[in-house]
């Protein structure tokens, strides 16, 4: 017994030294022993576990690696929505959000901004509870992302347990992960030396690195982790400054980027988005620009959200790279609606980290402004994950006997006429669902992985099941058998096998993702989600009417008449109706407002004013959170919501016994549930 209780003191002491190195190496950059000694203290602590395994803990240093290969990531509701980020890419943009956050604050003199690198990885969540390192979230659709813990344990430089004190019962970080560039090239060049698959940059790296099934796998990748912001922190304050949050991380483990910042107004913004650019190439990661913050995070609060991004920070991206090539011809790709596009087919040409041969000319206005014909020598641009574009022409090297490009007067895909909308720059094939390029399309759309998102079911393969006959809309993939497939070309019965079971996984869906898959015109996530808030169920929302769909936060009267067209054609119904007979589901009402709507049931009255946001916001603010906000009070209401000068609903809600918030603890409530 005393034995056992000696070796246990051992153990945690030698652990608590390993975390403490960790943070002087990984966080501090200020290792105070060798790596000799650091590999000694890890080996010895090894060898106490293997002889006491009983006294192993999942958040011991030794256990980085240890869960067994999974078949699919399991689907994490994100407690607090990952945003994204508005971009900026003039001064002139720039000056335009400070302005927009001092006019909204009120505020006449320059302000405190956090200036932080922007880099080119991953963003993830990681969820801590008594300080142990509970879950690991990709973004996903921004309300839900993929469970990738057990590969975010393999990252060194991610703590499994927090150091220090005075630590949150919950803590939930924004992060992000990324492969630090020296390591990307070591590893390409020894990948491609063993002829194995190398990355075209380190955020495709970093990506397939966090995607692999085996832990094992992403242990074997250089990633590392810039943690930059706290959503959630339950039993300790959060704090008042966003600088103080970079503390805070630190101070509890958890890496920061050292290049962060305050900057005051916009001219300091702008000092620091030019030193930046001119450290870029010296710094050990890539970036693509800089992110910039309201420092003060009760007028963060103030600001708010428009729709999925806040509206106290941007990005401001470096300017994207661009390239000279040739078009080798102009075709056009018929989209999931119909839409025609132009696509010139390019000379293949290295560009912002990745070879390109395709680039997007949007529309005919837009070939025609800038004049763009097969053959030309062009400027070519690819910025982050967007689609490449023709910058422009260059007209002197235009060779001799090029054509302007005309419209096709019938599909290139299936021959049907092409028509314009009145009032539309887009043009469209007429053939509906008999064009098999917008069937391939819609299925696509179907399998893409923010809507069911179905692994194994890539593009390639979806062109081929069309073609062959084998699926024609986008139910008939659920019929799909192992033989059938196993006959197709360059699949073996292993992946039919796999995407078999990936097509059963994938029928256990959230009412949202399968609304967006449907490819509604206009109807995107966030108006996707919105709508399975809103309506609960597909059978309300199939028979709502475009008047009341215009209620819906998100819906205007053009996507409202979309929804209803859609729903009003015999076939779609028929197909929604065999895709749930096939097995698609999604949780009922009651659960998926629980996971995804926190306040679905409760309903709240507003009344007199708020200091730091309007009654509309706060009503929308609610809503998203599953609320229903009333106008009278009653012995159902929820609670009554009172700022300043409030009148008659203030004192029925006292009589009606109904509880009373003050905006304190409304912004307590929206912030912390
Ligand atoms: O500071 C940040 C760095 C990177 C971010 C961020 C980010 O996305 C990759 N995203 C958001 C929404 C915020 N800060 C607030």
């Amino acid at each position: 017994m005393g034995e056992d209780k000696g070796v246990k003191k051992q153990v945690e002491t030698l652990r608590n030294s390993i975390r403490y190195h960790n943070y002087r190496y990984y966080v501090l950059d200020d290792p105070q022993i060798p790596d000799s000694e650091y590999d000694r203290l890890m080996r010895e602590l090894q060898s106490l576990e293997k002889k006491y395994p009983k006294l192993v803990t999942v958040d011991s240093p030794t256990q980085r690696v240890g869960a067994a290969p999974l078949k699919a990531f399991g689907g994490v509701e994100h407690a607090v929505p990952m945003l994204s980020l508005s971009n900026a890419f003039s001064e002139q943009e720039l000056i335009a959000f400070d302005q927009r956050v001092r006019e909204r604050l009120g505020i006449d003199r320059p302000i405190e901004y956090t200036a932080e690198p922007k880099l080119d990885g991953l963003a993830v969540s990681l969820t801590y509870r008594e300080g142990v390192l509970v879950q690991g979230a990709t973004r996903g659709d921004g309300a839900s992302g993929e469970d990738i813990t057990q590969n975010i344990r393999t990252i060194t430089s991610v703590p499994l347990r927090l150091v220090g004190k005075n630590m949150p019962a919950i803590l939930e970080v924004r992060a992000e992960v990324y492969m630090p560039g020296k390591a990307f090239r070591e590893f390409n060049a020894q990948a491609g030396s063993r002829g194995e698959k190398t990355f075209v940059n380190p955020r495709n790296a970093a990506a397939g690195s966090l995607r692999q099934l085996d832990p094992r796998v992403t242990a074997q990748r250089p990633l590392a982790i810039f943690c930059y912001n706290i959503v959630r922190s339950v039993g300790v304050p959060l704090a008042v400054e966003q600088q103080e949050v970079f503390t805070q991380l630190k101070n509890w483990g958890l890496r920061v980027c050292p290049q962060n910042e305050v900057v005051i107004g916009s001219i300091g913004c702008f000092e620091y988005y030019h030193k930046t650019q001119d450290m870029r190439d010296s710094l050990p990661y890539e970036i693509d620009g800089v992110v910039y913050k309201v420092n003060q995070l009760d007028w963060q609060r103030r600001l708010g959200f428009v729709a999925r991004a806040p509206r106290w920070a941007i990005a401001y991206k470096f300017p994207a790279q661009e390239e000279l090539t040739r078009i080798q011809e102009i075709v056009f790709q018929v989209g999931r609606t119909g839409a025609l596009t132009p696509v010139a087919k390019l000379e293949p040409v290295f560009v912002g980290g990745a070879t390109i041969s395709n680039a997007s000319l949007h529309n005919m206005d837009e070939v025609q402004r800038k004049d763009v014909r097969s053959g030309d020598w062009v400027f070519v641009r690819r910025a982050g994950d967007v689609i490449p574009e023709v910058v422009k022409v260059v007209q002197e090297r235009r060779p001799a006997g090029t054509r302007e490009v005309s419209l096709p007067k019938h599909c290139p895909v299936c021959g049907s006429d092409v028509v314009r909308v009145e009032g539309e720059v887009v043009v469209r094939c007429s053939g509906g669902l008999f064009c098999s390029a917008q069937r391939k399309e819609a299925i696509k759309h179907y399998a893409s992985r923010r809507a069911l998102d179905i692994e194994g079911l890539g593009n390639k393969l979806i062109e081929q099941l069309v073609e062959c006959g084998l699926v024609e809309h986008i139910d008939d993939i659920y019929d799909l058998g192992i033989e059938q497939l196993a006959g197709l070309e360059r699949m073996a019965e292993k992946s039919a096998k796999n995407l078999i079971s990936a097509l059963e996984v994938s029928k256990k869906t959230t009412l949202a993702r399968f609304i967006y898959a449907l490819g509604i015109r206009g109807v995107g996530e966030a108006t996707a989600q919105a709508l399975a808030r809103h309506e609960g169920t597909l059978e309300r929302l199939m028979e709502t009417d475009v008047e009341s769909l215009q209620q819906i936060p998100d819906v205007g009267p053009i996507v409202a008449r979309q929804i209803s067209i859609f729903f009003d054609q015999v076939h779609n119904r028929e197909i929604i109706h065999k895709l749930r007979k096939a097995g698609v589901q999604w949780p009922q009402h009651s659960v998926v407002a629980a996971q995804d709507t926190p306040l679905a049931g409760n309903t709240y009255v507003l009344t007199g004013t708020l200091e730091g946001l309007t009654r509309e916001e706060a009503k929308r603010r609610l809503q998203v959170l599953g609320a229903k906000v009333s106008s009278s009070v009653s012995k159902k209401t929820t609670a009554v919501i009172a700022g300043e000068n409030s009148g008659s609903k203030l004192s029925k809600a006292g009589s009606l016994g109904v509880e009373i918030l003050n905006e304190k603890q409304l912004m307590h409530l929206i912030e912390n549930v």
